[in-house]
């Protein structure tokens, strides 16, 4: 092999890796799907079981959508907005969680739920953790477009040391084993314009919900 990609597969725990400008190159076709699911299943600030309006707007594609409201958080298979089905994961979209995934060591990853998530400037999202799944052995796949962000990544509690990434368009992280219950949030976006995205980031994550 001439070119080795291995200088931008970074480990940055235990089995999670963030794999630098992975999706440069596939940005159009990214866009354009999401432009397409965008104008079906809309984003929307959903509410938290505690009564409060996230800032971050979001959607969902694939087979099981994420959502939250008063009576808690969960997977469900259409969307609360429309009454429809969510529309059907693209295959960029899986194809390249897929390969994420490999290069990471997960190999046989099948998502069946797309979280799309959309910060507007200054919009954070607290620390938390991933555990509405069914099987915590999957990993999960989280890609960034649009403007930068500061990642924190934590530990198995709520205090232990956080190390702040920053994920700029195109990057992709992805973990799990040791690392999947671990703590982590998204710092205030800070402010600018993306030459195809505007003001805003865009996150889409992949997991296996059931
Ligand atoms: C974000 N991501 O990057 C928020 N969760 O906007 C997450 O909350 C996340 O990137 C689990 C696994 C990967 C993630
Ligand atoms: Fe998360």
């Amino acid at each position: 092999m001439l070119f080795s990609d291995d200088e931008n597969t970074i480990e940055i725990a235990p089995d999670a890796y963030l794999l630098k400008g992975f999706l440069l190159g596939q940005s159009d076709g990214l866009i354009q799907s999401l432009t397409d699911i965008l104008s079906l299943t809309p984003l929307r600030n959903m509410e938290t079981p505690g009564g409060y309006r996230m800032s971050v707007a979001m959607s969902n594609c694939g087979d099981w959508g994420w959502v939250t409201d008063k009576k808690g958080y969960r997977y469900v298979k259409s969307d609360p907005v429309t009454n429809k089905p969510w529309q059907p994961m693209p295959t960029i979209f899986r194809d390249l969680a897929q390969q994420a995934a490999e290069r990471a060591g997960f190999l046989n990853f099948e998502p069946d739920a797309c979280l799309i998530n959309r910060y507007a400037i200054g919009t954070k999202l607290s620390l938390h953790q991933d555990k509405d799944e069914v099987d915590f052995s999957q990993p999960i796949v989280s890609f960034s477009l649009g403007l930068p962000a500061v990642f924190d990544f934590g530990g198995a509690t709520r205090e232990a040391a956080k190390i702040g990434l920053t994920l700029e368009h195109g990057d992709v992280l992805v973990w799990g084993g040791k690392s999947r219950l671990n703590y982590h949030g998204i710092r205030a976006i800070k402010a600018g314009e993306h030459p195809r995205l505007g003001p805003y980031r865009f996150n889409l994550t992949f997991r296996r919900s059931q």
